[in-house]
């Protein structure tokens, strides 16, 4: 009785596995390409990577794997925030690991890498796995966002998965849950270990994707969540006519999920953060251009409608992103003066006086909660948590009196009420899609394919997406293709690069060539529900940046 009547239908639902993916594993070949060379730091990366660094990809098609039967065990884990699907990837892993060898064992690691670290684990079971399939969510064997990082987790690590005899580890996870799994790799090979490691792209953030791979999972069944609630409160403000309201969006640092929120329903305003970076747009010209629309669209008697904000944002606002650089440093280096400071006032204070000329006037200018905002610990990868930051509320109160100017001024006459919303965690385990509940079920049966190959150091990936599963193609990617060196709490380390939203990219061109009518039309679009069952154009669309990136 506990479970929903949804939850119990999508128990039944197959998803779709590429044709290649639908043989006897022993059928399925890795086809190895050319040595391949990383995106940026070349040297630095051959150096660090000594043993993994420019693998060919993989592309898996018919062929012949004497080896796949071979008695395996294998382990899994999930690392940083849920993205639906998750679950999916663990049972298209169990599925073909154990369609290549019953005998063979899945183990996961709970609550994310610490799992490994301090093993923590628990098999799986055909009942187990027949409770989550389909399922949003990671609570199967939960998340977290350790860092195995220094060279005493490393060994931890080796020494757990060698007490379990692991012959691979799959790591689903983000970019940097990804480097720790090329890091991994290539620690296991520099031990004489003969433990692969195989990552999957996961993020609702949608900055996972390069050239290989197209799109991370989780993104689709989010973005058509939070297009959803935006359709609906649109639909609200163009009842009640009275409201303007200010969504902000998680998606970390790359404005991706706001873009893919606003080709689906035609907000008044949407901010793309990387050309906020680009045009190296002040605070005061974003609050300018909510401002104008405003503006328009009350000489219209239209006192409502709709911005989305990215909630990154607030980093890629040079001035501001300048500011946080600094920050980030100072409290690196500082962390223990720092800490013995408890007051936030003080803390604040404390902060004002080292900071260097325009920083310092830049966070002077700021309310005093965004100035305590900035100061929140930073994650274990040493980022800003901007989920926490309230942009929004920064602009509606910067909206608000450049308004109250104008209106002393003669020159805005209308009625200006702002409500804010921060929609992040309501998308991150739902149900997923279909496309996602395929996605993820292949690139768990393409880790365990790879995996079988004996290739180390790959991420899974799948080649074609915005077209259906029949013709999708399984591919692993190696993972120091994707890497560059970046500062990560004032070091420079190997990360693989993330991606923000292409300004020269069709999704972000199909925006720019219609925000202005929707900035004072009200041109919405209610895209509803997810639906789950139906004909393919309601039930099974990839999202508009899938479709647009494909020329589709
Ligand atoms: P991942 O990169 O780990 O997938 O995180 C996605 C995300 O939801 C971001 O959009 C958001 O900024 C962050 O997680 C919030 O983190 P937390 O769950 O720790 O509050």
């Amino acid at each position: 009785t506990r479970i929903s009547p949804l939850q119990k239908a999508r128990y039944g639902y197959v998803p779709k596995l590429p044709p290649v993916l639908q043989d006897e594993i022993a059928r399925i070949q890795a086809e190895l390409g050319q040595p391949t060379e990383a995106v940026a730091d070349r040297e630095d990366l051959k150096r660090l990577f000594a043993n993994t660094y420019g693998k060919p990809i993989a592309t898996l098609t018919r062929g012949s794997n004497p080896e796949a039967g071979r008695r395996r065990t294998v382990g899994v884990i999930l690392s940083g925030g849920p993205a639906p699907g998750g679950h999916n990837v663990i049972c298209g892993l169990f599925d073909a690991l154990k369609k290549a060898n019953r005998e063979s064992t899945l183990i996961g690691f709970k609550g994310g890498p610490s799992g490994i670290l301090d093993d923590e684990w628990i098999e799986f079971t055909d009942s187990l796995i027949n409770q989550y399939r389909n399922t949003g969510g990671f609570d199967i064997i939960g998340s977290g966002r350790t860092k195995i990082e220094t060279p005493e987790q490393f060994a931890k690590a080796l020494e757990n998965a060698k007490k379990h005899g692991l012959d691979a580890l799959v790591i689903i996870g983000g970019d940097d849950s990804n480097t720790n799994a090329a890091l991994l790799a290539e620690y296991f090979v520099q031990q004489g270990a003969p433990i692969q490691v195989i990552g999957i792209p996961k993020t609702i953030d949608g900055d996972l994707k390069n050239e290989y791979i197209e799109a991370s999972f989780g993104f689709d069944t989010a973005t058509k969540v939070y297009a959803e609630l935006i359709g609906n409160i649109a639909r609200d403000a163009i009842s009640s006519r009275k409201y303007w309201h200010f969504i902000r969006l998680m998606g970390r640092s790359a404005s991706h999920i706001a873009l893919e929120c606003a080709l689906q329903t035609h907000p008044n305003v949407c901010i793309v953060s990387e050309e906020v970076r680009e045009k190296n747009m002040t605070l005061s010209q974003i609050v300018d251009q909510i401002v104008d629309a405003v503006v328009k669209r009350a000489a219209k008697g239209e006192n409502f409608g709709v911005v989305l904000v990215p909630e990154g944002l607030i980093e890629f606002i040079p001035e501001v992103g300048a500011l946080i650089d600094e920050l980030n440093t100072l409290l690196a280096k500082e962390a223990e003066v720092f800490n013995r400071i408890d007051d936030p006032r003080e803390r604040i204070s404390w902060v004002k006086g080292k900071l260097s000329g325009n920083n310092q006037h830049v966070f002077s200018s700021l309310p005093e909660t965004i100035q305590a905002q900035l100061l929140m610990d930073r994650d274990p990868h040493g980022n800003v948590q901007v989920s926490r930051i309230e942009t929004e509320k920064l602009l509606i109160e910067m909206v608000s009196s450049r308004l109250k100017a104008l209106k002393e001024e003669g020159a805005y006459k209308g009625k200006f009420s702002a409500l804010n919303h921060f929609f992040g965690y309501e998308a991150r385990c739902a149900f997923p899609s279909n496309f996602d509940a395929d996605y993820c079920y292949a690139l768990g049966f393409t880790a365990f394919v790879l995996i079988a190959n004996g290739l180390t150091g790959y991420i899974a990936a799948i080649k074609n997406l915005a077209r259906p599963a029949v013709e999708w193609k399984p591919m692993g990617i190696p993972l120091t293709m994707m890497m560059n060196m970046e500062k990560r709490h004032g070091k420079m380390k190997p990360v693989i690069r993330k991606a923000l939203v292409d300004l020269e990219g069709a999704p972000f061109k199909r925006f720019a060539t219609q925000r202005d009518a929707w900035a004072t039309e009200s041109a919405y679009v209610f895209p509803g529900a997810i639906q789950y069952y139906g004909p393919d154009d309601v039930c099974n669309q990839p999202t508009m940046t899938l479709k647009l990136e494909q020329g589709l």
